[in-house]
């Protein structure tokens, strides 16, 4: 039977685009972390929303089940097949690159769920406008799979994540037909919010195969500074003191004196003073850094404020934490991404720090404060050690009121937790929705633990 439909699926997308050459195959069977890998019959490469049709009608006439894949740069495991995946294809947007042109007077641009961010970022440049999401993985991840993550990234805190940058979606549903919601409204509020319901849906629901994005104005000039703190409490001080100076706040993102040293060691210039315990990176819009350094200066008392360096080179800090921690671990890094509670984060980052300790893992903690949102990452976990870790870490954070996922999503990582923070009614409610749509539970199987 698997051959047969191998054959049949070569017949949809062609010959060269059903790959099963191992170590061809073996980059789309791993994610970046190394933590997550599994097994499929073959990665299918269709070009365009017809191809990818009939690729999932075939899948699902033969019982084989359907892992769609982006730009492979997820975190929770996601958007690689299960490790019992014998019976399942990775379906691949890499051909889904349609690129529309830009609606200037809807602010809107139509692409493929292939197409990267940056190539979306240069597309809303070009016709004088601006792409709301953006996230240091930004060449290589895909809008369909920012989509099915509901990414937030480095500006969520202006213009929130992928699910509000929405205006229409094109999905595959499980049954082979296509949704298709393409109208670039602001307000079109008739029944259900479905492309909403996709985003963040990693899979479970449809094939993501195009979005309708939302566009919005550039921003007039920005600013970006890098100011000390002596805990995590302190740093939203600063953030609150810059918003009531009427500054629009476009990203406020913590860092710590562990996770600077490591980047300062990878490559990076040392930053901040010696005995510096937090940095939180602030980027404003519509302020010079002049005005930005003199709110810090007032609000910061002693600590130091770094204003004089290139955007570009503190932005750099913040964004090769990833890699440099990735480098750094003796074993794959557990990656835990959290909202915290504002009033709970000190206290919470306490824990982390002994919870890690007890376990022999070293913690670098950052991420995306004004949103609440914590980057767990812990090096040198041995393997063993791995999930009783994560359960500590997620229990903790689930009895301060915060979420087990901001904006990474579930993936394989965290689905034994789902019940955490979601009530059974909501766990039911969710399930009855992926039965409703994907019956036979062919789309990403394992995926949320539904
Ligand atoms: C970021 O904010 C990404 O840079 C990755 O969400 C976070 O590596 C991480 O833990
Ligand atoms: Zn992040």
């Amino acid at each position: 039977m698997p051959r047969r439909l191998l054959a049949d699926l070569a017949d949809v997308v062609g010959a060269g685009h059903v790959l099963t050459d191992p170590a061809i195959v073996a980059g789309y069977l791993t994610d970046w972390t190394g933590r997550w890998s599994g097994a499929a019959l073959a990665v299918v490469r269709p070009a365009d929303t017809a191809e990818t049709a009939e690729v999932v009608r075939r899948c699902a006439a033969a019982g084989v089940a359907i892992c769609p894949q982006g730009g492979n740069t997820g975190l929770v495991g996601g958007g690689v097949p299960p490790a019992d995946g014998a019976t399942a294809i990775v379906l691949s947007s890499t051909r889904l690159t349609r690129l529309d042109g830009v609606d200037a007077s809807a602010r809107a641009v139509g692409v493929g769920a292939g197409v990267t961010l940056a190539q979306v970022q240069r597309t809303a440049a070009a016709a004088g406008l601006a792409f709301g999401v953006d996230l240091a993985s930004r060449d290589s991840a895909t809008v369909g799979g920012m989509i099915a993550t509901n990414a937030g990234g480095i500006h969520f805190v202006r213009y929130g994540g992928m699910r509000a940058q929405l205006l229409g979606i094109e999905a595959v549903l499980a049954s082979g037909e296509v949704l298709r919601r393409w109208r670039p409204l602001r307000k079109d509020n008739v029944g259900y919010d479905l492309p909403g319901l996709l985003a963040g849906s990693e899979g479970t629901l449809a094939v993501i195969t195009g979005a309708l994005l939302s566009l919005v104005p550039p921003s007039r000039s920005g600013a970006v500074a890098v100011v000390g703190a002596d805990s995590v409490a302190h740093a939203s001080a600063l953030i609150d003191a810059v918003e009531r100076a009427g500054m629009t706040m476009q990203a406020a993102e913590l860092m710590t004196a562990a996770g600077l040293d490591l980047v300062h060691r990878h490559g990076l210039r040392r930053a901040l003073p010696a005995g510096t315990r937090f940095a939180v990176l602030i980027e404003v819009a519509g302020a010079d850094v002049g005005e930005l350094a003199a709110v810090l200066d007032r609000a910061a008392a002693a600590a130091a404020v770094l204003d004089d360096t290139p955007a570009a080179e503190l932005w750099a800090l913040r964004e090769r934490h990833t890699e440099s921690i990735a480098r750094d671990s003796s074993t794959p890094v557990v990656k835990l991404d959290l909202t915290v509670p504002a009033a709970a984060m000190d206290a919470f980052v306490a824990t982390v720090q002994e919870l890690a300790a007890a376990a022999g893992a070293r913690p670098i903690l950052f991420g995306h404060l004004a949103d609440g949102n914590l980057h767990v990452n812990l090096l040198d976990v041995e393997p063993g050690r791995a999930e009783e870790l994560t359960d500590r870490v997620l229990r903790a954070v689930a009895a301060l009121g915060g979420s087990i996922s901001a904006e990474h999503g579930v993936g394989r990582a965290k689905a034994p937790w789902l019940s955490l923070g979601r009530s059974p009614v909501d766990v039911a409610t969710m399930r009855a929705v992926k039965r409703a749509l994907d019956p036979d539970g062919l789309l990403n199987p394992g995926v949320l633990g539904l």
